[in-house]
């Protein structure tokens, strides 16, 4: 049965006509325990205290009642949403398109779990895998593994693009706090040779490892600024050609990637390379080998404790009841939003500066998975699939686009994350300016939900031409998203958190949420077109296929025009 044709999509649909036009203020009104009622928690890892600290999720504020929840909940159970997840945790080859398994969970099973692909145990490897990167990044920050004229590394330069890219990029920076200060991290990923000479430019090669993270080890962009950075790595060395060169590489680049071939024909040590599994797919992969400068810059341990985050909040999403688990609820209300409120966006709003790259990560796991418009047999969807999802931290976005959120005409569900404490405690007393930062979110929260009446700006003796533009109408849902402070364990547990709710909107939806096919066309025609300004002739490529429409050839004819004119 389609979607749309399910009697819960149905009833869902009713429910909306019945609540579309009801105010939140008229909701808290009705019924003033619900900030207190409709929240959910899961449990974290034990904390520095070893007391046990949770994730508390307020969607209180929310354009739902407890029908709403629960008719939610009943679309999701008729979608089989339980038996979905645990196929997954399973290991069954969920990922159809590609025919694999989708086991990131597996990356952050404690060592006597048991999880099989085809009949075999994949934990073990995964331990294995662990062990020699905590080796390897134990040598490198103790200045024990030196680069090729004897010196210690101390600058660490990941290339990598999209999953191989903007998980380790995103926790680098989050977790800065808990890096090693003494060493300086670069994440190189654009295939615009900028990237690669801004993030170089002042280091020095005797002192810089590279990390080349790629799956496939065929990515375009992070095979070119591989050969980039070997070239710039040897020349700044002093070595060229021979046996030198083997030596040198072995000094100052690693691998990560599933494709050991690609790796040794690119000259570099099966000694040094880390492998993953075709069952993790780019986006769900910070936390396998890929995440390797995280692990050097936070060391073992704390890598330990982001895989215990993940682990905390992988076992809420498989074990607690749907109506308290917090990925499920957060996908529900993603759902009810985008295809009954015809929201075409979701912000998420951080107030931690740390965080300041996680709408960017979020980005490409929310719509690399769910941007698709078929279901799993191949059918049309008719109905919207994953949001447009951007944002920016607190506060600095309320004083742009936050306008938009409170008087502009479009729904914009948001996720605000905010800390009860923070890292760096300034103020008088100290961490009084992290109070300043909560009052914003909060207010932020009341501010989105209940707006300003005009009878409130009238009340403060304004003028009535003025009113309609102090006006705020509110009635703008919010999730807020509360954690006890930013650690490895509590940033494994957001990720864990969104990876688990973009599950549960693929399942509703039933899309593959773990193939990416969509990336597919551009790369390919890049590819044609490359041939094409780089040949002999304005002509294109002979036997590249179909000709170029008018403009795209008119282009290609201007750039050549351009680089032969210099
Ligand atoms: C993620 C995608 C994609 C991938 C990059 C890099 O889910 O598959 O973003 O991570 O294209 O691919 P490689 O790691 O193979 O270089």
């Amino acid at each position: 049965m389609t979607l749309t044709a399910r009697p819960e999509w149905r009833a869902l649909l009713a429910h909306y006509q019945t609540l579309k036009d009801v105010h939140l203020r008229r909701l808290f009104a009705d019924d003033p325990g619900r900030g207190e009622r409709l929240v959910a928690t899961a449990p974290l890892p034990p904390g520095d205290d070893a007391g046990q600290e949770s994730i508390y999720l307020d969607y209180s504020k929310h354009r739902v009642t407890d029908e709403t929840l629960d008719l939610l909940l009943q679309l999701a159970r008729a979608c089989r949403l339980e038996a979905r997840r645990d196929a997954m945790f399973a290991g069954e080859r969920i990922n159809r398109t590609e025919d694999r398994a989708v086991l990131h969970v597996a990356l952050r099973a404690p060592r006597d779990a048991v999880i099989e692909v085809d009949g075999k145990n994949v934990v073990p490897e995964v331990h294995a895998v662990l062990e020699r990167m905590a080796g390897f990044a134990r040598s490198v920050r103790a200045g024990e593994w030196l680069g090729h004229s004897g010196r210690p590394l101390r600058n660490v330069v990941n290339i990598g693009i999209g999953g191989s890219d903007l998980g380790p990029m995103m926790a680098y920076e989050a977790l800065k706090y808990y890096a090693d200060r003494a060493m300086t991290f670069r994440f190189v990923s654009n295939v615009d040779g900028t990237d690669f000479a801004e993030q170089t430019r002042d280091l020095d090669p005797a002192e810089t490892l590279f990390v080349v993270c790629s799956k496939t080890f065929t990515t375009l962009e992070t095979m070119t600024n591989a050969h980039l950075a070997r070239e710039w790595c040897l020349r700044g060395l002093g070595v060229s050609g021979g046996r030198g060169d083997s030596g040198a590489v072995a000094r100052h680049f690693v691998a990560v990637s599933t494709n050991l071939e690609e790796v040794q024909r690119f000259g570099i040590d099966p000694d040094n390379t880390f492998g993953f599994w075709d069952w993790v797919g780019g986006r769900y992969s910070m936390d396998s080998a890929i995440g390797l400068s995280t692990m050097i810059a936070i060391g073992p341990e704390g890598f330990a404790d982001l895989l215990a985050g993940f682990r905390a909040l992988d076992e809420h999403f498989r074990t607690a009841p749907l109506e308290r688990n917090l990925p499920v609820l957060m996908g529900l209300l993603s759902v009810w939003y985008g295809n009954f409120f015809e929201a075409e966006t979701a912000a998420v709003l951080p107030y931690d500066q740390y965080l300041h790259r996680f709408p960017a990560y979020l980005q490409q796991l929310t719509m690399e998975s769910n941007g698709k418009s078929v279901t799993l047999d191949g059918q049309q969807v008719d109905f919207q699939t994953g949001p447009i999802f951007w944002g920016e931290p607190g506060t600095n976005g309320q004083h742009s686009f936050y306008q938009l959120l409170h008087q502009g005409t479009r729904l914009v569900p948001c996720d605000l994350i905010a800390f009860y404490e923070t890292l760096n405690p300034v103020g008088d007393p100290p961490g009084a300016q992290h109070d300043l930062l909560t009052a914003n979110v909060l207010a932020q929260a009341e501010a989105l939900a209940f707006g300003k009446t005009a009878g409130a700006v009238r009340a403060e003796g304004t003028p009535e031409w003025l009113v309609p533009h102090r006006t705020f109408e509110g009635n703008r849902p919010s999730s807020l998203v509360f954690l006890p402070r930013l650690s490895p364990a509590t940033l494994g547990a957001l990720v864990a958190l969104y990876e688990h709710s973009v599950f549960t909107q693929g399942v509703i939806w039933d899309v593959d949420s773990f193939d990416q096919w969509g990336v597919e066309l551009g790369k390919a025609l890049a590819q044609r077109i490359v041939a094409e300004l780089q040949g002999p002739a304005a002509a294109p490529a002979s036997g590249a296929g179909p000709a170029h429409d008018s403009s795209t050839a008119a282009l290609i004819r201007r750039y050549r025009e351009h680089r032969r004119t210099g």
